[in-house]
């Protein structure tokens, strides 16, 4: 049983849909496994070793009986299956409803298609909960978990939150939308956060995975260094796997379709039929889906006809349309108008021998779609959005003679790598009947060189190669996930200074405050210490023998008003004051005339950057730019450094570039500085420095050997060791007392 089954390292693949059929026919139940292209494209990563697929079996659960359910389950288990249980509610909220009514339309440009439903986002939630207490059930140590798809998107996370250890993947099959369109999400932070659960994420193209950074970027505040995000104590990649499919499978499928030895079906003979009379075919083959541009390529066959009246009697449009999300709204009127458009083109050409148009609102078998491929001399595939299309890519898989051409819309994912075909702007009528003309019209020879590359490429790119690209991909992560956080503070260490803390006499805790003690805010002035801070820190400062040291690059007025009052030694402004026993002494006599030269180069920038402000400080400058735009931040912080860099050398002026901020300060201070000070006015025997500025390294150059260095955050540092953030701090903290 799979249950029992606790070997280690197998890969559990998760999807909103199972890969099979289940039907239930009275007493007989029969499952039969689904031939998409998801399907096949997992298909040896699912059979190998111990390998499972989680997912819905397309059955609510307040169907069945919990007998028959039972039997269900059973059933599908033997496919190596596990079936989450989902009842029709679910369904209808989280599926047709939050997955398909918002974040299909979004992620495909459709707005105005999109709704906001807040019940259908806690269903949203509530059903990726399901996912997960499903997974865990199976999860053992070592396993990897590959997820898919946009119904399951806070998945990654709420699996890294429960099982730390698990190296997760995700894989989007449709378009991730560019940031303008992806901020009127409501739920944009979760979903980003969700996402970012995974050790690796994957898209078609690059295009959707630059959207995506830039998102993370301005919506999140992450970091991003070209593919790869930090993120708390990690290191997320991302990167685009385009999807190929089974080649050899659509290949040898139409090579034996067009042996002489295989009988033909009906419709074979009848598109036969058709070419014979010299009349061309066009082929287009969609989901019914509003995505797919049906109605707009319908228009636009009439345009060409329109125009070129010549084509009249020479060609048929034979358009398959596969029923899909018939429940929802704007899908039933697509069809509607669909039925109409036919309708009313077939009525304004049609003659006794001839109707141009072929439609077909229903599925085939397998084998009358090789049928269509290969006896029609043209694909139409111009989806408005589209992530990537495999239909265009079977197509081409098909022409087994390198004959054909394909016509495909450049907002199809698959148009990135199928250059040799003819690409058009869906949206332009006249791109539309000029590229059919081209196609009808072209020589054999270059159809063949065209077809010749683009098969060559999705021969050798196919689908299981992307399935193992992207599992390569993804081990090699996890192996960098073990160099990048190799400081992460150990148990033992953290042992070690405990029980050093309990036993030494002349302890020194030395404690940057931002970011270290507290996190960052959009305003400094807002972070100020709360409640259960105070407590924490006065408990530090009553134990025995125990200095304690706050040290900051704040202004000495800020500290005054917040810790005035306590018996805490406070350090400020890099280094320059000193307040020790209730009294402040200035450790360095700095100038600040040079600010009258620096400010107004500054204010230039504020002027040019919104969302950067200028903060003064009694002995430096500080441009913030935490909510700016990140790119137009990036650029700026190169030209203010190149600026500033000229005039600080002669005043003897350094430029700090801490988080999200430039400080203009005297080069005679910094924090190492008063560390060394500290260290000659009496002698300790245990000393800890926590900090997580790049202001903060020279307080880890400057300590003993033998101290204790802590650093928040995965930066590289001087530190021996590394935490995630000031929750972290704050719980070792609490060791201590
Ligand atoms: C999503 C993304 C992305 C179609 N009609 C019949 C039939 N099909 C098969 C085709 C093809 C598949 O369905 C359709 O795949 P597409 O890629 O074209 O489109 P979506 O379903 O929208 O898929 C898309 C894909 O995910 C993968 O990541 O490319 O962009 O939207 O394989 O052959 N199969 C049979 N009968 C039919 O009538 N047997």
């Amino acid at each position: 049983m799979l249950q029992q089954i606790t070997s280690m390292n197998k890969t559990i693949i998760v999807s909103n849909r199972l890969p099979l059929q289940v039907s239930i026919n009275k007493n007989k139940m029969g499952v039969t496994p689904s031939v998409g292209g998801l399907a096949t494209g997992m298909k040896s990563v699912h059979a190998e070793g111990n390998g499972i697929w989680v997912g819905w079996s397309g059955i609510p659960e307040d169907e069945l009986s919990l007998e028959l359910s039972k039997k269900v389950d059973a059933k599908i288990r033997e496919e190596k299956c596990i079936s989450v249980a989902l009842s029709q509610q679910d369904i209808e909220e989280y599926y047709e409803g939050f997955s398909n009514r918002a974040l299909w339309p979004l992620f495909h440009y459709f707005m105005e298609y999109t709704e906001f439903e807040q019940q259908e986002w806690e269903a949203y939630k509530r059903v990726n909960e399901k996912f997960v207490e499903t997974i865990l059930k199976h999860l053992n140590d070592g396993d990897t978990v590959w997820v898919h798809d946009y119904q399951l998107l806070l998945l990654p996370q709420l699996i890294k939150e429960k099982k730390p250890e698990t190296t997760i993947g995700f894989f989007l099959h449709i378009p991730f939308p560019s940031y303008e369109i992806f901020r009127t999400f409501p739920w944009r932070k979760e979903i980003l956060s969700g996402m970012l659960g995974a050790d690796l994420l994957g898209f078609h193209t690059y295009d959707y995975e630059r959207h995506f950074l830039s998102s993370v970027k301005r919506i999140l505040r992450l970091d991003v260094n070209f593919n790869t995000i930090s993120h708390q104590d990690r290191i997320i990649t991302v990167d685009s796997f385009p999807m190929g499919i089974d080649y050899d499978k659509f290949h040898k499928a139409a090579l034996d379709h067009n042996s002489q030895s295989k009988e033909k079906s009906e419709l074979h003979k009848r598109l036969e039929e058709h070419t014979l009379e010299g009349k061309k075919l066009i082929l287009s083959i969609d989901r019914m889906d509003y995505t797919k541009g049906i109605p707009n390529r319908i228009k636009a066959f009439e345009y060409f006809l329109d125009k070129f009246p010549e084509y009249k009697e020479k060609v048929r449009l034979v358009m398959l349309a596969v029923p899909s999300r018939s429940n929802v709204p704007q899908y039933q009127k697509l069809k509607r108008e669909t039925d109409e458009l036919v309708g009313r083109i077939n009525g304004k050409f049609a003659t006794v021998s001839w109707t141009p148009i072929w439609y077909f609102y229903r599925s085939l078998p397998f084998d009358d779609l090789i049928d269509l491929y290969i006896t029609s001399e043209v694909a139409l595939i111009t989806p408005i959005r589209d992530g990537m299309n495999l239909v265009a890519k079977e197509y081409v898989a098909t022409r087994t003679k390198h004959d054909g051409v394909l016509i495909l819309s450049e907002m199809a994912g698959a148009s990135q790598e199928m250059n040799e075909a003819l690409l058009i702007n869906p949206s332009s009528f006249e791109d539309f009947a000029h590229s059919l003309k081209q196609a009808l019209t072209m020589p054999l020879k270059e159809q063949q060189t065209r077809m010749k590359f683009l098969q060559k490429r999705l021969k050798r790119y196919d689908v299981e190669k992307w399935a193992t690209e992207f599992l390569n991909s993804l081990k090699q992560t996890k192996q960098h996930k073990d160099t990048v956080i190799a400081k992460k503070l150990t148990r033992e260490y953290e042992q070690q200074l405990v029980n050093d803390f309990h036993q030494k006499k002349k302890k020194l805790l030395l404690l940057d405050y931002d970011g270290t003690l507290v996190g960052f805010k959009d305003n400094p002035q807002d972070a100020e210490p709360d409640k259960i801070l105070f407590t924490l820190l006065d408990t530090l400062q009553e134990k025995e023998d125990t200095t304690l040291v706050l040290i900051s690059g704040r202004d000495k007025e800020t500290f005054q008003k917040w810790f005035g009052d306590k018996s805490y030694t406070l350090v400020t402004d890099h280094g320059v004051w000193l307040y020790q026993d209730k009294e402040w002494i200035a450790l360095e006599r700095l100038k600040t005339d040079w600010m009258e030269s620096i400010r107004p180069i500054l204010e230039t920038f504020v002027d040019r950057t919104p969302a950067t402000f200028i903060e003064t400080k009694n002995y430096s400058l500080a441009w913030h730019y935490r909510t700016a735009d990140p790119e137009l931040a990036k650029i700026r912080t190169i030209e203010l450094n190149t600026v500033l860099t000229s005039m600080v050398s002669n005043n003897n002026l350094s430029i700090l570039k801490g988080n999200k901020v430039i400080e203009i300060k005297s080069s005679n201070v910094n924090k190492g500085r008063v560390v060394s000070r500290l260290l000659t006015q009496k002698s300790y025997d245990f000393v800890t420095v926590i900090g997580d500025d790049w202001t903060d390294e020279y307080m880890f150059e400057e300590a003993p050997e033998w101290a204790y260095t802590i650093k928040v955050g995965f930066a590289k540092t001087k530190a021996k060791y590394q935490i995630k953030d000031p929750t972290k701090v704050r719980e070792l903290l609490e060791k201590l007392t």
